[in-house]
């Protein structure tokens, strides 16, 4: 059993789209646990650095200008193998790959507007935490079957 943390952010167009509650739930009915959530209006600087790994793509400035545009909600999220699942549930980046029954095969048809993103890594879910959300942002809390399932 590996206990994992990992950050997803629901996007502008996921925001716009009143799809919030439905994807909050998707996770939470997993079993996974949010122990940190906001909503924020990224910089460039933020976006900058969130998709510094595309910068000179072709789609690295539509990419930037599209997260930007309008809040998001940023959400860190705790269980078991937490990384692996949670991509799972959202899908293939391109919705054409994306799967039926996941956030992204249910909701969009656009691979720049595909309402949400997560970290695909542990790195990667330790970086973007880090980037968002400042220490006293994360919580600690307990959920009473968590002593069954072996997992804090
Ligand atoms: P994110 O980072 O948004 O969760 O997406 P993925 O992890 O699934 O995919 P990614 O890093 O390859 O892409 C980041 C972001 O860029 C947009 N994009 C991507 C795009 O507009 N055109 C493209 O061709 C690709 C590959 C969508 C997601």
């Amino acid at each position: 059993m590996c206990t994992e943390k990992t950050f997803i952010m629901i996007k502008p167009d996921g925001i716009q789209r009143g799809l919030l509650g439905e994807i909050i739930s998707r996770f939470e009915k997993k079993g996974l646990k949010f122990i940190a959530l906001k909503m924020i209006h990224i910089d460039k600087k933020l976006a900058e650095m969130h998709y510094a790994e595309h910068r000179g793509k072709t789609f690295y400035k539509g990419l930037i200008e599209f997260i930007t545009s309008g809040p998001v909600v940023a959400g860190v999220l705790k269980g078991e193998n937490a990384i692996k699942i949670v991509r799972k549930l959202v899908g293939a980046t391109s919705p054409d790959n994306a799967e039926p029954g996941t956030i992204r095969g249910d909701f969009t048809i656009n691979t720049g507007c595909n309402i949400i993103h997560a970290s695909d890594s542990s790195d990667t879910a330790n970086r973007e935490i880090d980037l968002f959300f400042q220490k006293n942002e994360i919580f600690t809390y307990n959920l009473a079957l968590e002593q069954w399932l072996g997992s804090k």
